[in-house]
């Protein structure tokens, strides 16, 4: 765990809804007493409101959802992205906007985002490896980003590309993907209320570990979709191609939808592993989408399922 998240308190003591209310109450309390300095590296809580997306499930600790990660520019390991993200330079941070859009550029992510409102997004979010957990994000919808600049009507599809710094990435540096990591959504996909782009978690900026400093976060399919540590959004008119599609095209398609009908060709996806009940860890049913299908059933219909994977 990186040092701003070292607060004295013994995370892994409390329940997700009592840490949640500790880690608040501390920073309030620091902030109270003018005691800033206190706080160290922690910044100033991010306003957000509430949203009616949100589930009431209990969110993961902070030291689940900071420690147990899949970041493969720094390794393989789940415990790697913790170990290793802490040195990564993320400010100054600029994306660039290409493809069928009105006002391409390379945009400083500050600019880029400015005056758009944050909301917190407590979601479900289910790994392809048949995990799962719930996180607290701190974002916006993409939809309100590419409303920015200004989606062209030939656009079909959205690509993404996150950092690839070798110096600063071990996994990168040894060429342990085809780098950079590449992902894609259908144009309906990206407008889909439920996709946001992420800033942070747990009312904080983004941990370096989970994708800092801006992330895609779709909820309704498996975890790999949600690109970390983006710096490209391409608007395009053909299917781009993505990372894994290109290491193992059997195993994961382009659309990733969780699907408990559909199984990976070497295990089932009918139920998960919730992360973060240690010995007693009890596998639940996966949901069809996640459990978001009345937001997102609709936008495949017609499709089959099974063939678009
Ligand atoms: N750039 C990049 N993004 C990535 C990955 C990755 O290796 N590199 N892993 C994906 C996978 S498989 C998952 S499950 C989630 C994990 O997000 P989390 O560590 O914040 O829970 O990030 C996704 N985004
Ligand atoms: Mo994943």
């Amino acid at each position: 765990m990186s040092n701003r998240w070292n607060t004295g308190l013994n995370w892994s003591d409390v329940t997700p809804e009592r840490h949640w209310l500790n880690r608040r109450a501390l920073l309030a309390g620091a902030a109270g007493a003018g005691a800033l300095a206190l706080a160290g590296a922690a910044e100033a809580r991010i306003a957000a409101k509430p949203s009616p997306y949100s589930t009431d499930a209990a969110p993961n600790t902070l030291e689940d959802i900071t420690g147990y990660n899949n970041f493969y520019e720094f390794g393989y390991d789940k415990s790697d992205p913790a170990r290793h993200a802490g040195g990564l330079t993320i400010a100054p941070w600029s994306v660039k906007i290409d493809g069928l859009v009105d006002k391409p550029g390379d945009y400083a992510l500050d600019d880029l985002t400015k005056g758009i409102a944050l909301e917190e997004r407590i979601y479900r979010f289910r790994c392809v490896e048949a995990w799962s957990m719930v996180i607290p994000w701190i974002g916006f919808p993409l939809a309100a980003l590419l409303d920015r600049v200004g989606v062209q009507p030939g656009a079909k599809y959205v690509a993404f590309e996150s950092l690839a710094r070798p110096d600063e990435m071990p996994g990168v540096k040894a060429g342990l993907l085809d780098w950079p990591y590449r992902e894609g959504l259908r144009i309906d996909e990206a407008m889909n209320p439920l996709t946001i782009l992420a800033t942070g978690l747990y009312g904080e900026a983004m941990p370096r570990q989970n994708g800092a400093p801006i992330r895609l976060v779709v909820p309704w399919k498996y975890g790999f979709k949600s690109a970390k540590s983006l710096v490209r959004i391409s608007l395009t008119d053909t299917q781009p191609r993505t990372t894994w599609q290109g290491l193992q095209p059997r195993e994961y398609g382009f659309y990733a939808n969780v699907n408990p009908e559909v199984d990976h060709p070497r295990w089932s996806q009918a139920s998960e592993r919730r992360i973060g009940g240690g010995l007693f860890a009890k596998r639940v049913d996966t949901i069809k989408f996640n459990g978001y299908g009345e937001y997102v059933a609709s936008l495949y219909a017609g499709q089959d399922l099974a063939k678009d994977y």
